[in-house]
């Protein structure tokens, strides 16, 4: 039911202000007041991007991204109805007129684009994702935690494998779920601490603990910790992995640069480790196993493995072009779902119908450089996704996780998990 009408919804004021991400960098964040509401939201950042993402700013950073929004965006949107949210995206690719927003910057977009279909959330008195969705959206993610990890989101001598990922596979709820992953990271806390060493508590960019350890050791101890959680809390819980090879590729030597293990793999290399990985250690989720040009060995792995995720996200960065070409050559059966690489929550949305109507799952997904706003909790559920990738801790991770208990304590007994193809 709504509350209010459309008048109720014309945009009257946007404006935009400079803060802090988690990393310390600057960010945007918008503010959009309409006749009878207000909405906010601020802008994540990558530090593993892929290549074909937008670009997030103009030339001079957020502060000319706030004079875009000043001088160019804001008179052409005030008077304009924030609820026709198809019409506020293509005027902010006219505005911008490039293909990649390099003009007002991508993050730009995506944070006028949000705070634009909160302010219309506001203005009827009713959550976003049902703003978004309707009232028939009640299914809730699976939430996927960034437990261990090194790569791009640590330092020293970190694993090379960027993130180790806890997935669970059956609850009966969401809150279920999200204990469950605490559950696991706090047990690979304490395995780390009694496996002695040099472990000082260490966490990288996402919370997840960052020690100094070999690749496959993390495996050990992820597994491990993910047993002793599924039997002792009684929800099943599996091994995934964000290995972000694009970061491993040399493309020189056309190889992939473990150098934590001091091991460099060739293309075919690859494809055996990758696929030994899955078989040894159960894998349910495989993020970016090979370098984002290679459509070919993605098409090879997925069609060799069976109930396993292999997600694309470097390799897709939520374009629609991207998506199709690889849903033509079979590269994966999963997408990462990242409005920011493409700037507005349309362009996102039409990504996710590409990927649900070729039965790939859409995995709505946080960035490395995050704040504590939760949009993405309501986008998972407007856009059905069956999975979010949203961390577990530090705040700025787990605001997204509250976000989503509370989603389900609105919805009451309407409240039900997305089935996961596993
Ligand atoms: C990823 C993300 C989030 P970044 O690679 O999937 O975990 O990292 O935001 O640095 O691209
Ligand atoms: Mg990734």
């Amino acid at each position: 039911m709504r509350y209010g009408n459309a008048l109720s919804t014309v945009i009257e004021d946007i404006t935009a202000r400079k803060i802090f991400n988690s990393r310390g960098e600057e960010t945007l964040e918008v503010d959009v007041t309409t006749t009878a509401g207000f909405g906010r939201a601020a802008a994540p950042s990558g530090a593993s991007r892929g290549k074909a993402e937008v670009v997030p700013y103009p030339e001079d950073g957020v502060s000319q991204a706030i004079r875009k929004v000043e001088e160019l965006i804001a008179p052409e949107l005030i008077g304009v109805n924030a609820e026709e949210q198809e019409q506020i995206d293509f005027l902010l690719h006219e505005i911008d007129g490039t293909k990649d927003f390099r003009n007002i910057g991508g993050n730009t977009a995506y944070s006028v684009s949000l705070a634009t279909a909160d302010a219309a959330s506001s203005s009827y008195g009713i959550p976003l994702f049902q703003q978004l969705a309707g009232y028939l959206a009640s299914e809730l993610p699976y939430p996927l935690g960034n437990v261990l990890g090194g790569g791009s989101h640590a330092h020293g001598k970190t694993p090379d494998i960027q993130e180790f990922l806890v997935l669970p596979l059956k609850a009966t709820s969401f809150s279920e779920a999200a204990k469950a992953n605490v559950l696991v990271h706090r047990k690979v806390g304490s395995l780390l601490k009694k496996s002695g060493g040099a472990f000082t508590g260490g966490r990288g960019d996402e919370g997840a603990w960052a020690p100094s350890m070999k690749n496959e050791d993390a495996f050990e101890i992820m597994v491990k910790a993910c047993e002793e959680v599924s039997e002792g809390f009684g929800v099943k819980c599996g091994v995934g992995v964000d290995m972000a090879a694009s970061t491993l590729w040399n493309s020189k030597e056309k190889c992939y640069v473990y150098a934590r293990d001091g091991i460099e793999r060739n293309v075919g290399e690859q494809v055996d480790f990758v696929l030994r990985l899955i078989k040894d250690y159960n894998l349910v989720y495989v993020e970016d196993p090979f370098h984002e040009e290679d459509f070919e060995s993605f098409s090879e792995l997925t069609k060799r493995v069976k109930k396993c995720l292999i997600c694309g996200d470097d390799l897709f960065v939520t374009n629609k072009q991207l998506l199709a070409q690889g849903v033509r050559v079979g590269a994966a059966n999963a997408v990462i779902i990242k409005t920011n690489q493409v700037g507005t929550l349309s362009d996102s949305w039409e990504a996710t119908r590409i990927a649900r109507k070729a039965q790939y799952v859409p995995v709505m997904s946080h960035r490395s450089g995050e704040t504590t706003d939760v949009h993405i909790a309501h986008l998972a559920v407007a856009f059905q996704c069956p999975v979010i990738k949203a961390g577990v801790i530090p705040g700025d991770r787990a605001a997204k996780i509250n976000e989503l208990i509370r989603v389900e304590e609105a919805l009451g007994d309407r409240a039900k998990m997305s089935v996961l193809p596993l």
